[in-house]
């Protein structure tokens, strides 16, 4: 048996719905994967996320690397097992947390060498390198290891990055020795650049890899910019492979990229939006530290079936905003979750009964 398998089951213009099957179970796309960076969906439980239908969880090899050191998650079962999380995990590589670390990096041919942001200690990460770390974590998909260049890089600096990116690409693919317990995903770069993208898509494909993501956007660049790539990338995709569009985005981002073709997503946006005190909701964007907030006895959303909706006033989770209390940006997180994840529901719902266009349309308005 395979990894991964992917089946398309619906679809509505560019947009799909299907089924991704790993080891640790099936995924139901268009789906958002909320972000446990160290391990743990800040301020949830598994429970919390099960009970707020997570399919699947993204996790960093960077920080796991770093702490507690993946040979020590290898003893405990695993991420599954360390964190007891039974469903898919989705591990990214280390390259864009790395390259985020600015003047604490070096990248050369070989990998990169950088600066623990938690003691200054030196490290090296390489294709090779990440592939250890990911196989150790025992993630269901894990990513190659590539270079996120900035979105004021120019031409030639993203021309030579992506070649690069294409070599490690290959190396990654070399290094990725379980292939019947773990898959891998290839990630396309080249920028704002059309035949950049295209180039870096076709050297993917020639590769073969179980799934394919579009990384390098949302790194400062307009959100028209990024939806013209990703119109222009994601249907010259194999449609017969899942489509990851990495650390996107709004609930606007997501409909939009959807619309051109995505499957896939994951952004700290919920989750670090919950903790600032920014709530999605079936009417548009809260900010629960507004003085108006003071007396409302409604709840934050009352479209909304999750626990904090069914239980609290908005007066209330301002309240706890307001104290600094644990218990707020708990209910905070419960709720964005749940909302990404409800909405992800329906747009596979539309895709599937064919009112894809009607419901986006109604969904798009609620941001206007
Ligand atoms: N590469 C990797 N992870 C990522 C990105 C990327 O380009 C992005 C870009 N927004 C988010 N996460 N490996
Ligand atoms: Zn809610």
């Amino acid at each position: 048996m395979q990894s991964l398998s992917f089946q398309l089951k619906h679809t509505c213009g560019q947009a799909r719905a299907g089924t991704v099957t790993t080891r640790h179970g099936t995924i139901h796309t268009p789906i958002f994967m909320p972000v446990g960076t160290q391990a743990t969906v800040k301020a949830l439980s598994p429970r919390e996320l099960d009970e707020a239908q997570a399919q699947i969880i993204l996790g960093n090899t960077y920080h796991l690397y770093l702490r507690p050191g993946h040979e020590l998650v290898k003893r405990f079962g695993g991420l599954h097992g360390f964190m007891n999380w039974p469903k898919p995990i989705l591990t990214d590589s280390g390259g864009y947390q790395v390259f985020s670390l600015g003047s604490l990096r070096k990248i050369t041919e070989e990998g990169v060498e950088f600066r623990s942001h938690i003691d200054g200690s030196r490290h090296f990460i390489s294709p090779e390198k990440s592939l250890e770390i990911q196989q150790a974590l025992g993630s269901d998909i894990m990513m190659v290891f590539d270079e996120c260049p900035p979105s004021t890089a120019d031409r030639g600096y993203i021309e030579k990055s992506l070649a690069m990116t294409l070599r490690w690409a290959s190396r990654s693919r070399t290094a990725w020795t379980n292939r019947q317990q773990q898959a891998l995903f290839g990630i396309i770069q080249g920028g704002l650049y059309p035949d950049l993208r295209l180039q870096s898509l076709s050297a993917l494909v020639e590769m073969d890899f179980p799934g394919y993501a579009i990384g390098g956007l949302s790194v400062g660049e307009p959100p028209e910019k990024m939806y013209e790539v990703v119109e222009h990338i994601a249907p010259a995709m194999p449609a017969d492979r899942p489509r990851y569009l990495m650390g996107v985005g709004t609930p606007v981002d997501l409909i939009q990229c959807i619309d051109r073709g995505v499957d896939m997503f994951d952004c700290v946006m919920p989750t670090r939006n919950a903790r600032n005190g920014t709530l999605f909701t079936s009417t548009g964007k809260v900010n629960i530290k507004n003085a108006r907030y003071a007396e409302d006895h409604e709840p934050l959303d009352s479209q909304c079936s999750c626990y904090t909706c069914r239980n609290f006033s908005r007066g209330y989770l301002r309240h706890l905003y307001q104290c600094g209390e644990i218990l707020g940006l708990r209910l905070n997180t419960l709720h964005n979750i749940h909302y990404y994840l409800q909405l992800m529901a329906g747009a596979r719902a539309a895709i599937a009964d064919g009112t894809w266009n009607r419901w986006k349309n109604q969904q798009l308005d609620i941001y206007k």
